[in-house]
């Protein structure tokens, strides 16, 4: 474990200022000490990264390759800190210098290079890969600009680039030696040599992959593991680059901007695919970068023979993005290793595991023909070879199926589907949750399943406990660290322990100083940037997501406007006070998310203005849902909001982060909600809501009218009628979208067929609440039984049951 005092961090730190910033301590702004900080450690941790990577390479160790489009890391500084086991030795060395480490530390830019839970999964799977001594790499691109970030203006949301680049990033290492070449587009013709196939490609453009590698650190073990991203840059330096363009300046700059734009931004979809060429480049840019890199590491080191690549490594697809991965790995070592189809079929499909994150149709990834072939000619004709032997075994297997067989088929009506070649080219197929896997297995993709059944396997989702507790949460983790020892750190399962003490009174007060103590410094935050006051003793009501007409911020925003009613007839109803407090961006594209903000918006402004329900009632939408926001809402909420419509929500994640930090969750029956309750048992959660059966009925069978809920129900009919009445806001068209959605388009999403379940189960929440011993005992066992969310268990499984790596979870 890495060991230093206080004296010598300190003498390292004043000397590090001086050699970075030419100025003495006392005379730097407080960015300048971050960045002496973060440079530090970073310099801590460079030394246990070489000797890492020099076990690696001399070892016969099985290594993950963990390749995904997303990587939503946050912030870097206080995690590494944590890990490398050093946080109260610097926090106490920097006080000695008068300098606070949490503002230092507010002081880094996010790197938020994801979308949502998908990104941020692959971050939390990083972290425990390492923690657990697993040799788990991460590759995916280095986008110019991450997520946008999001402004709101006059209630609406507004996005602007997020450059988060624009000060030097401490964390990354450029690695030129080990750029790849990338080759896109051209001819393919074959040769017969010898009588061997020969497929010569010319024409192309070729691109340089260049990557940029930054550390993750394992928790107190010396294991640095490596993220690789790769940034795009054209082949030729300036000077060869302006005779290769015949010393056209404004080409050449033209060209090479061209060519940057593959790792320029990432797309900020979410749940909703859209076949952009762009897209498509960035995949198999950073896919092909990727599985060459592995490739001639391997042959670097001696690894051993290509024939043996899956029992030596094992390559893992966050989602169908990274899955050109397949036809890569078979073009290399056919076109350039020069095995046959057979070989290089076994050593791929043995190589390469998928995990599916939806069952949205409409964010099912599928590529034209005609932009795929043009844009990865060989590609293409590996798939469609890949294809035509698969084709060739389902009919050998159902004779005369022919409906079956081009609903299974990879290529149909001109488009390539991507799930369809992961399934085919991989040997697992994971899904995120426990319903999430059942619905793939007996609905989604059941032809697949019954074709193959021991592919498919679930892996419920997790997140990381040493950022989502220990660095979200310090006086939560003190706490259980004084109450049950500090086991649970290296073993979170061990947190059951705590549910001993649930009904343990000197415990629920504690408990409930710690969450005050966290919701103050939200209200502090809150009334900082948005000027907004709430009052830390009501009830902290919190839904914070991608904004998705599945997961239904709708459903919330309608029980509020149904309580502001309520509040309007009756001032003296007797109701707990809360803040409602709403998070979350809306891709720039989805009307009906950013509708759907905006009225939240509109409501919020109206509410918060009306003095007669303010002591009872206020709503925020904080601006710029992120990593780093996430970590100081969540835990100052006393209620999780999971109310997605059943069978919609893979899994989610933030669910758990929730729980972890002792709130209540209030939820549906879907995604990972399920096993939440599982874990803590009926009563210690709220549940509302269609089940599965009754959404897929309504599905099969039909029967929903949004109309008939509204004619047969004074109270839905008051709070539909309030998003076009021009009650919120002057101009009636305003919420139109929202309004349509849910009654002209029959909301697939059934909104008004759960309005009344969930009132219920917030009357239930309310009753809860005022039992302060039931309430608190509540947040305990929840806490108590969250350790089973940790990522650790998630990637223990992944490694015993997927990869064949690692060790034992339970000899650490
Ligand atoms: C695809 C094509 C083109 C452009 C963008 C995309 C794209 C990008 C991101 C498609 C999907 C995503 C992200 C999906 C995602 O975050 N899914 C969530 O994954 C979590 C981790 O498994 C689950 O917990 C959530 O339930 C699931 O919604």
């Amino acid at each position: 474990m890495f060991n230093i005092d206080k004296e010598t961090f300190k003498k390292d730190y004043e000397e590090k200022f001086i050699e970075m910033h030419g100025k003495d301590l006392h005379e730097g702004t407080d960015y300048n000490k971050y960045e002496a900080l973060a440079s530090l450690t970073r310099d801590y941790v460079v030394k246990m990264w070489i000797n890492t990577n020099k076990k690696y390479n001399f070892t016969g160790e099985k290594q993950v390759y963990y390749f995904s489009m997303e990587f939503l890391l946050g912030r870097l500084l206080g995690n590494a800190l944590i890990n490398l086991g050093i946080k109260d030795i610097c926090r106490e060395a920097l006080s000695d210098f008068n300098i606070n480490l949490d503002s230092l530390e507010e002081l880094e830019e996010d790197q938020g290079l994801g979308n949502g839970g998908l990104g941020r999964l692959a971050a939390c799977f990083l972290d425990s890969m390492a923690s657990l001594n697993i040799p788990g790499h991460g590759c995916g691109i280095r986008y110019k600009y991450g997520f946008f970030q999001q402004k709101i203006v006059n209630g609406k949301q507004i996005e602007t680039s997020d450059y988060w680049l624009k000060n030097a990033n401490v964390w990354e290492i450029k690695k030129s030696d080990k750029a790849q070449v990338v080759r896109f587009g051209g001819e393919v013709t074959t040769i017969n040599e010898d009588g061997h196939l020969r497929f010569n490609h010319t024409g192309y453009e070729a691109i340089l992959a260049v990557p940029y590698d930054i550390p993750v650190i394992g928790y107190e073990n010396e294991v640095v593991n490596t993220l690789r991203l790769w940034s795009a840059e054209p082949l030729y330096d300036e000077f060869d680059f302006s005779s290769f363009s015949r010393g056209d300046y404004l080409k050449a700059i033209e060209y090479k901007n061209s060519i940057e734009a593959i790792s320029q931004v990432l797309y900020p979809d979410d749940s909703f695919y859209e076949g952009k060429i762009l897209r498509l480049k960035q995949q198999y840019f950073f896919v092909s970068a990727g599985i060459q890199s592995i490739i001639r590491h391997f042959k670097a080191y001696g690894k051993g023979t290509l024939k043996d690549l899956d029992e030596k490594i094992a390559i893992h697809i966050n989602d169908t993005h990274p899955t050109l991965a397949i036809p890569e790995l078979m073009r290399i070592l056919m076109d350039e290793e020069g095995y046959g189809w057979n070989e290089a079929w076994r050593i791929t499909s043995n190589t390469i595991s998928y995990t599916n994150h939806t069952i949205l149709a409409e964010a099912l990834e599928k590529w034209p023909v005609e932009m795929f072939e043009k844009l990865l000619p060989r590609i293409y004709m590996i798939v469609e070879e890949i294809n035509r032997r698969f084709c060739q075994e389902l009919w050998n297997k159902y004779i005369g199926q022919w409906d079956k067989i081009s609903k299974m088929s990879i290529i149909a009506d001109g488009y390539v589907r991507m799930a369809h070649l992961a399934i085919v080219g991989s040997y697992s197929v994971n899904g995120v949750a426990k319903l999430h896997t059942e619905i793939l297995k007996k609905q989604e993709m059941s032809d697949f399943y019954y074709f193959n059944p021991t592919k498919f396997n679930n892996k419920t989702n997790g997140i990381t406990h040493r950022r989502w507790l220990m660095g979200a949460n310090p006086e939560l983790t003190d706490f259980l660290k004084e109450t049950i020892g500090s086991g649970f750190i290296k073993h979170p399962t061990d947190m059951e322990a705590f549910a001993a003490y649930a009904m343990d009174k000197s415990v629920q007060e504690r408990l409930h100083q710690i969450k005050l103590s966290n919701k103050k410094k939200l209200a502090e935050y809150i009334k900082i940037n948005q000027g907004i006051s709430v009052n830390p003793d009501s009830l902290f009501d919190v839904q914070v997501k991608r904004i998705h007409a599945y997961k239904r911020q709708t459903l919330n925003c309608l029980r509020i406007m149904d309580l502001y009613r309520r509040l309007i007839e009756n001032p003296n109803l007797d109701i707990v006070p809360r803040t409602f407090i709403f998070a979350g961006k809306a891709a720039p594209g989805y009307y009906l998310a950013k509708n759907t903000i905006e009225l939240i918006n509109a409501v919020a402004n109206k509410i918060n203005n009306d003095p007669k329900v303010n002591e009872k009632i206020k709503i925020v939408f904080m601006h710029n849902y992120r990593v780093s926001l996430a970590e100081t809402i969540i835990p100052a909420a006393d209620l999780s909001e999971q109310i997605s419509t059943t069978t919609k929500e893979a899994s989610g994640t933030s669910n758990m982060k929730f729980m972890m930090n002792g709130a209540v969750t209030i939820a549906t029956l879907d995604g990972a909600n399920i096993e939440i309750r599982d874990e803590v048992g009926d009563e210690n959660i709220i549940i509302f809501g269609l089940t599965e059966r009754e959404v897929l009925d309504y599905y099969q069978k039909g029967g929903y009218s949004a109309t008939d809920m509204i004619n047969g129900d004074y109270r839905i009919k008051q709070v539909t009628d309030d998003i076009v009445n021009g009650f919120y806001c002057g101009d009636k068209e305003r919420f139109r979208a929202v309004y349509e959605h849910l009654v002209t388009y029959n909301d697939e999403f059934f909104v008004l067929k759960d309005f009344h379940s969930y009132l219920k189960a917030q009357d239930k929440v309310d009753n809860l609440y005022r039992d302060f011993s039931k309430w608190q005992s509540m947040c305990a066992v929840n806490i108590a039984h969250s350790g089973i969310f940790s990522s650790d268990r998630t990637i223990q499984e992944y490694a015993t049951g997927i990869w064949g790596s690692g060790f034992l979870y339970k000899n650490l």
